[in-house]
């Protein structure tokens, strides 16, 4: 690939912007040590943090009225992961890939996991698709899948499933992903316990094939595709799924697929305390399953989400061990721009989880003074953590300013003569 991002590039913009970020780091470092807060530890953890960005995410999504593709998108899964690989140089902290099957399927499983390993880039979770029919597939899931009346096709969505887990295998990726949009538009047209108990029976053929040392997460979604009734609807049903299967089955929180005001870090907080958290797929949303970029609507939703997870982090949850993913469509963003963007709102979130100041919110909650455990909440959230982020990017040998200097590249615009648009690539919402 002639177009690749390099280090020196990175280096000569970093240069641009080194002293005025060290002034800031310096003066919030101050500010900081006044509170009790160590700036050097906080960095420390955001240079640990880690999330994965999907295959998926680099292709340019749509509505289900357009598609409107940006000039050089990744035409097939190597591709995608350069692209993938231009994201995690700038920022770091996403160095996992999650694949999407059939969409990801490549020839060689050994040659596309050398092509990652080559850019310091693993798999992390495959993700299965029976959500829409591929050209050739003997029954169609337009009626459903894994819970289909037919048993012909609840088999054919479970080998499906199979598939992923042996092509996993290959890559070296440690967990399984399943989402289904089964369910009913009308009233009457599914048994709803009856499809719940057939979901169930093709999820435990699904459990037993798993690979040693992992895990199966079950995403559950209100509605969408399904606007009456969905089999998978929400945390309670994906809960009593996972214990149902086992202990290496857990919920997978999408941020974008609850009811309107849901309190999310509740769910969050409840999943942790029965040991059945997952991890996420996170996205923000204004209406639905939106699937916009991560704490681009409700930054304080995000917060209170990562003061949960820190929480539990910091008070040793046995097993608590959850796995976090991007899971956004850039319908009108250049999608390296947002899933970078998206990556630092996540660190931001979780560094400013860790201003806590934990012992005293415990001594206002035990007093019951409801204004001053808010303020101490508040005091974290509105705190500019953003030297730090840019600080732990740079000593990561990343962009202290991504966006700007992957626009200064000029990645998009190489990209867009070495790859001239081909067929549509499927680039999906899930
Ligand atoms: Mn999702």
């Amino acid at each position: 690939m002639a177009f690749e991002l390099s280090p020196d590039h990175i280096a000569a913009e970093n240069r641009k912007r080194l002293k005025w970020l060290e002034e800031d780091y310096e003066h919030l470092g101050r500010q900081l040590a006044r509170r009790g807060a160590d700036i050097e530890r906080l960095t420390e953890r955001a240079m640990g943090f880690r999330v994965a960005v999907p295959s998926w995410g680099v292709g340019t999504g749509g509505t289900r009225f357009a598609r409107f593709p940006n000039p050089g998108e990744p035409r097939n899964v190597f591709e995608k992961i350069e692209d993938c690989d231009v994201v995690f140089k700038l920022v770091r902290t996403t160095p996992g890939i999650s694949l999407h099957i059939p969409w990801d399927k490549p020839e060689s499983a050994a040659e596309l996991r050398s092509f990652a390993e080559a850019r310091r880039l693993f798999f992390d979770s495959m993700n299965s698709n029976t959500f829409e029919d591929q050209p050739g597939q003997a029954c169609s899931y337009k009626f459903g899948s894994l819970s289909h009346t037919d048993p012909a096709v609840r088999r054919q969505a479970v080998e499906h499933n199979l598939e992923c887990l042996e092509l996993g295998v290959k890559l070296g990726a440690r967990s399984h992903t399943v989402w289904i949009g089964d369910g009913g538009n009308f009233p009457g047209q599914v048994h709803l316990r009856n499809a719940l108990e057939r979901y169930l029976d093709s999820m435990r053929d699904i459990y037993r094939a798993l690979p040693q040392g992992w895990r199966l997460f079950i995403e559950h979604k209100l509605y969408e595709p399904a606007f009456y009734s969905t089999v998978i609807n929400d945390w309670g049903t994906s809960y009593y799924c996972a214990r149902e299967l086992g202990e290496r089955a857990f919920s997978l929180v999408d941020l974008g697929h609850h009811a309107p005001n849901v309190n999310i870090e509740m769910i969050v907080a409840r999943l942790i305390q029965f040991g059945k958290l997952a991890g996420f797929h996170f996205n923000d949303s204004k209406y639905g399953d939106d699937d916009l970029d991560s704490g681009s609507i409700k930054p304080f939703q995000l917060f209170l989400i990562f003061h949960e997870l820190v929480d539990a982090e910091l008070s040793r949850v046995p097993g608590f061990d959850p796995a976090y993913m991007l899971d956004q469509s850039h319908n009108v963003t250049d999608p390296v721009e947002s899933l970078m963007t998206s990556a630092a709102e996540l660190v931001r979130a979780y560094v400013q989880a860790h201003l806590v100041d934990r012992e005293r919110l415990a001594a206002h909650q035990q007093a019951n003074d409801a204004l001053l455990a808010l303020q101490s909440l508040k005091q974290a959230f509105t705190t500019d953590v953003e030297p730090i982020l840019a600080m732990a990017r740079h000593r990561a040998g990343g962009a202290i300013d991504p966006v700007a200097t992957y626009r200064a590249s000029g990645y998009r615009q190489r990209a867009a003569q070495a790859r001239p648009a081909a067929a549509r690539l499927g680039a999906g919402i899930v």
